[in-house]
């Protein structure tokens, strides 16, 4: 089963809608919609700008198609120039080579005005794609520190990818900071220091896999060598298996519900503050807090 044309123009327009959506429209589009049967399996690929996450979401894309009948989407948040404000043209043309399969979505969205990172509505761009009944989501976005905490809350499976040359980031692995990936890929193995970039992780992640718990798989990757993509793909496939088996479903639903709630808000006091009189924010602090509270209480209205 693959969308029509005209199902995937509606759901690109209603991204653009969702990207674009202040605080009030966005709780104003949720309604009373049910929740979808059958959410898509959400893959998030996160990691530093240039690592290659553009590059290997695309060919890991093609490769999670072979796995199923149904339909894939990949959604691409690019961090967004502050000069510019236009997203990073580069990750469209990298996703145009498989950009021909009917069953295959690709969307780039800039990360504008995004306190972590990610995209504003994330959750409810997500919800688009399971509404519209992708088996699979695969998304991209530049992780560093909050981000990546973020992303792990929304998605399902969580890919780190690393360049070879990351000393910082073993580094930071270490000191417990980026212990938030279930599966770890050292990319362009092509390049010098992959194997011991990929020994340094493992001798960390074997002991986050301590007692019981998952283990995250570290696989070192490179453009055009299918044994790695394979590897990868395998992984994914392991760890869907084992958090459907280990992960408390209700506690992810409760997790995610939670994140959705927090982000709404503080982006509310955001909005609130950006649209503020600068004369608001005169004299001691807490009276001002006071303030702010109350214009976030009058969007009750009458409720
Ligand atoms: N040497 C090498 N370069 C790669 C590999 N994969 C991607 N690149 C290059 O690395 C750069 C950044 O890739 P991109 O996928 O846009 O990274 P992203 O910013 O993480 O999405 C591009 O110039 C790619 O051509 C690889 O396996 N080996
Ligand atoms: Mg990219």
């Amino acid at each position: 089963m693959t969308g029509s044309p005209s199902r995937r123009r509606e759901l690109g327009r209603a991204l653009s809608r969702i990207a674009r959506a202040g605080v009030r429209q966005t709780l104003a589009g949720h309604g009373d919609a049910a929740p979808p049967a059958r959410p898509a399996y959400r893959i998030g690929i996160t990691g530093a700008p240039g690592a290659g996450k553009s590059t290997l979401i695309a060919r890991l894309a093609a490769r999670r198609l072979q796995r199923t009948a149904g339909e894939v989407a990949v959604l691409a948040i690019d961090p967004t120039s502050p000069i510019t404000q236009g997203s990073i043209l580069g990750d469209r043309v990298r996703m145009d080579a498989i950009a021909g399969d009917p069953r295959l979505y690709i969307r780039s969205l800039p990360s504008r005005g995004s306190h972590d990172g990610l995209a504003d509505n994330l959750p409810d761009l997500l919800l688009a794609l399971d509404r519209y009944g992708f088996d699979e989501a695969l998304v991209e976005t530049v992780g560093v520190g909050q981000a990546e905490h973020a992303v792990r809350t929304l998605v399902d499976s969580v890919v780190l990818v690393l360049h070879p040359e990351s000393g910082d980031s073993v580094q930071a692995m270490k000191a417990g900071i980026l212990e938030i990936a279930d599966i770890y890929v050292v990319n362009k193995a092509d390049l010098p220091g992959a194997r011991k970039t990929a020994a340094e992780i493992r001798a960390v992640t074997r002991r986050v896999g301590d007692g019981g718990a998952w283990t995250p798989p570290v696989v070192l990757c490179a453009q055009g060598d299918d044994a790695g993509l394979t590897e990868l793909d395998e992984a994914v496939e392991r760890h869907r298996a084992w958090a459907a088996e280990r992960r408390d479903a209700g506690a992810v639903r409760l997790a995610r519900a939670r994140h959705h709630a927090q982000a709404l808000l503080s982006r509310r006091a955001a909005e609130l503050i950006e649209e503020s009189d600068p004369a608001l924010f005169d004299g001691p602090l807490e009276p001002v807090y006071h303030r702010i509270l109350r214009r976030l209480a009058d969007d009750l209205g009458g409720k």
